[in-house]
C-alpha cells in the first residue's frame, strides 16, 4: 500500500513529522496499527539498520530515525492490542545495564498493557539491583528485560543471578529479548522463556503467570 511505503521511505530519512501525519491518516485510513507498524515504521528501521551496518549512514541518521519511530509509535499504542480491564498481574521492564536501545523494549511495554498487565517500565540501562529490588518492592511476578548489543546481554545473566542469590527465582520469572537474544542464550542464562518478538513476549509471560 502506497502509504506505508511513505511511511517507510520517511522513517528512513528521519522525517519525524511527516512520520507523525502518515501515521495519522493511515489510521484514519482504517488500516490496522499492526500493519502500519511492521509494513511502515518496522519496514525503515530495517533499512536504516542495514544501511547503518553497512557504513552507509551513521549515528546522528540513526538517531533521527528512532525519533520518527517513536512519533509514530505513540500514535499506534491505543491501536496496539485490546485493553483488557482486568490486571492479569505486574511485569517490570527494561533495557539492560549499557544498553540505550529502547524502540523494542516499548513495543513490549505497549504490548503487555494492552494485554492486560500492569506494565512498570524502568526505562534503559537498568542495573540489576534496580530490575530485582523494583519487582520485589512492587510484588511483579515477571520481569522482562531487553538487549540489543552483543556487549550488554550478559547484564541479563546479572538479574538472574540476582534474584537467585536474594531467593526470588520462584516468585519472580524472567523473559528476555531483543536482536541478538536467542532461545539458546536464554537457556544458556537460565532464563525462564524467550520471546522472539513484542507479540511473543507477550504469550511467555501469559504462560509463566499462567
Ligand atoms: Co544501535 N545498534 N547502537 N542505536 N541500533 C544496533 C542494535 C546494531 C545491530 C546496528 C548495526 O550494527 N547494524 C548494532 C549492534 C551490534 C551488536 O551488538 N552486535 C548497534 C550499535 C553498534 C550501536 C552503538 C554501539 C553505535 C555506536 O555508538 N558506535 C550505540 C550503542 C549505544 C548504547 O546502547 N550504549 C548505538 C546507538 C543507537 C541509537 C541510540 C542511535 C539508536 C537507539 C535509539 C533508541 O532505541 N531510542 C540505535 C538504533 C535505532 C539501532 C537500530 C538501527 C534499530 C534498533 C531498533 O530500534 N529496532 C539497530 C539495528 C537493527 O536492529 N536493525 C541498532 C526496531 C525494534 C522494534 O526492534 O529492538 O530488535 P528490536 O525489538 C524487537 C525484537 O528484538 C523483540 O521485539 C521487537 C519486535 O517486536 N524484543 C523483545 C526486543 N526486546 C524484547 C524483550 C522481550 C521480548 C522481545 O522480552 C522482554
Amino acid at each position: 500500500m502506497e502509504i506505508l511505503s511513505q511511511i517507510a521511505s520517511e522513517l528512513e530519512c528521519g522525517a519525524h513529522e511527516a512520520v507523525r501525519a502518515l501515521t495519522q491518516s493511515a489510521l484514519e485510513q482504517e488500516l490496522e496499527a499492526g500493519v502500519i507498524l511492521e509494513r511502515g515504521l518496522l519496514a525503515g528501521m530495517q533499512v536504516v539498520g542495514d544501511r547503518f551496518r553497512n557504513h552507509e549512514v551513521f549515528l546522528p541518521e540513526v538517531l533521527l530515525a528512532a525519533r520518527a519511530m517513536n512519533a509514530g509509535l505513540e500514535l499506534l499504542e491505543p491501536h496496539l492490542g485490546k485493553a483488557v480491564a482486568l490486571s492479569r498481574g505486574t511485569v517490570v521492564i527494561g533495557t539492560v545495564q549499557g544498553d540505550l536501545h529502547d524502540i523494542g523494549k516499548n513495543l513490549v511495554g505497549i504490548m503487555l498493557s494492552g494485554a492486560g498487565f500492569e506494565v512498570i517500565d524502568l526505562g534503559k540501562d537498568v542495573s540489576p539491583e534496580t530490575f530485582v529490588d523494583t519487582a520485589h518492592e512492587t510484588g511483579a511476578s515477571v520481569i522482562g528485560m531487553s538487549a540489543l548489543l552483543t556487549t550488554t546481554m550478559p547484564g541479563m545473566k546479572k538479574v538472574i543471578a540476582l534474584l537467585k542469590e536474594r531467593g526470588l527465582d520462584s516468585s519472580v520469572r524472567t523473559v528476555v529479548g531483543g536482536a541478538p537474544v536467542t532461545e539458546e542464550f536464554a537457556r544458556e542464562i537460565g532464563a525462564d522463556s524467550y520471546g522472539f518478538d513484542a507479540a511473543h513476549a507477550v504469550e511467555c509471560v501469559k504462560e509463566l503467570v499462567g
